[in-house]
């Protein structure tokens, strides 16, 4: 099988477990880094070994020379790089949050589709060892129809530190983190037809939101509760743990701390430790987010090898970016908004 080659543009903080990813990757490698910092460019070129390196994105697709291109940069840069790739009719992978605004990701999956070219969005946290035990565990059929859920992201881990722009940005949790978990209820429950949200910023160093309680209202008629904060200070930190309860018809199915996972019918209860595995390249408490940068990374090359589209595609990402612009408008109306109308 021909080995894809990639370029990486963005190389800082969280693309560091992406070149990580990519080196443990079967049939994909990267072949060329493009950063505007001259400092992060040498560092991650240095500690990877790739020596075609460039400071201008422009420059990258003008010599080319690569199968897809796999963006990494904060979100401002997100459009203008995504329709660069389009015109090069580059295939793409572009980081969360995909886009400022939903016109603004409408308009990347239009550029992507004209052009024919394939595109995936970098919501990983679907793809994390025990997301996907609940997915498997739902589809063993056991616990029957589920009718009601919640995915819960609570935590007082410093964020900060490592992504100063999380404490500048008029939005927060919703936008970066709680964009995953309302992933995570789609890829559990289903589309969402309605939703309603509250915010609030207990920590008053930072400007945006750092507590969100969700409403969804599943099209399949099921209701679910997406509560995300960064200001719960508790007894064991669970970072960056996504814990889950689903009731169904004829059964439970819990994801507690520690990555325990309780299916329960009425023939009793069956525990299962699915915790992520602990990679050669990774560290804890992130591994579980590492390890889903991996695993996102091989559906992407096993899927652009077969010519198929991705499971989180920038259209399937369109609806959860949706539920993202419907919690900020519903927090700040407090109405209930209707997800069809937007998409
Ligand atoms: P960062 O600021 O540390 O790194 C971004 C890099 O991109 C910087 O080195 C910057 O110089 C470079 N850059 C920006 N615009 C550029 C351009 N036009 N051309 C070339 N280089 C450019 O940010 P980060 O913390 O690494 O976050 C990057 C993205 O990853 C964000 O969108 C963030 O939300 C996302 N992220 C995702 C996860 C996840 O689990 N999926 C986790 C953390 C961060
Ligand atoms: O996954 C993310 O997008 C990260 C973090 C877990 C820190 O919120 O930004």
């Amino acid at each position: 099988m021909t080995e894809l080659k990639g370029a990486l543009i963005g190389c800082g903080f969280f693309a560091v477990n992406q070149m990580h990813a990519w080196n443990d990757v079967k049939g994909a490698r990267i072949a060329a880094i493009c950063d505007r910092d001259p400092e992060r460019l040498k560092i991650v070129g240095e500690q990877f070994g790739i020596t075609r390196r460039y400071c201008d994105a422009s420059q990258l697709f003008a010599d080319g020379g690569f199968d897809f291109v796999d963006i990494a940069t904060t979100v401002q840069s997100h459009h203008p790089l995504v329709e660069m790739a389009a015109r090069h009719k580059v295939p793409v992978i572009c980081q969360k949050p995909f886009a400022t605004t939903l016109a603004d990701a409408k308009a990347m999956v239009k550029a992507c589709r004209d052009a024919g070219v394939p595109l995936m969005v970098h919501e990983n946290f679907r793809w994390q060892t025990p997301i996907q035990a609940v997915r498997r565990a739902l589809d063993a059929g056991v616990i029957g129809e589920p009718f009601w859920g919640r995915f819960s992201f609570r935590s007082a881990y410093d964020v900060f530190s490592g992504q100063p722009y999380l404490a500048a940005g008029e939005r927060f949790i919703i936008e970066d983190l709680g964009i995953h978990t309302l992933d995570i209820a789609r890829f559990i429950l289903g589309d969402v037809a309605a939703l309603t949200a509250r915010t609030r910023r207990v920590n008053p160093n930072i400007r945006g939101e750092d507590v969100a309680t969700i409403l969804l209202d599943h099209q399949s008629g099921a209701t679910s509760v997406v509560d995300v904060s960064y200001a719960t200070r508790l007894a064991t930190e669970p970072f960056p743990e996504t814990l889950i309860e689903l009731d169904g018809s004829h059964g439970t199915i819990r994801l507690s701390q520690g990555y325990r996972l309780e299916v329960t019918d009425a023939q009793g209860t069956k525990v299962t430790d699915v915790s992520p595995r602990l990679l050669s390249w990774a560290s804890r408490p992130w591994h579980n987010i590492q390890e889903s940068v991996f695993a996102i990374q091989q559906h992407w090359t096993d899927r652009l090898a077969a010519g198929e589209a991705p499971s989180t595609s920038g259209a399937d990402n369109l609806k959860t970016f949706a539920l993202v612009e419907a919690a900020y408008d519903s927090a700040a109306t407090g109405k209930t908004i209707d997800i069809g109308a937007m998409l």
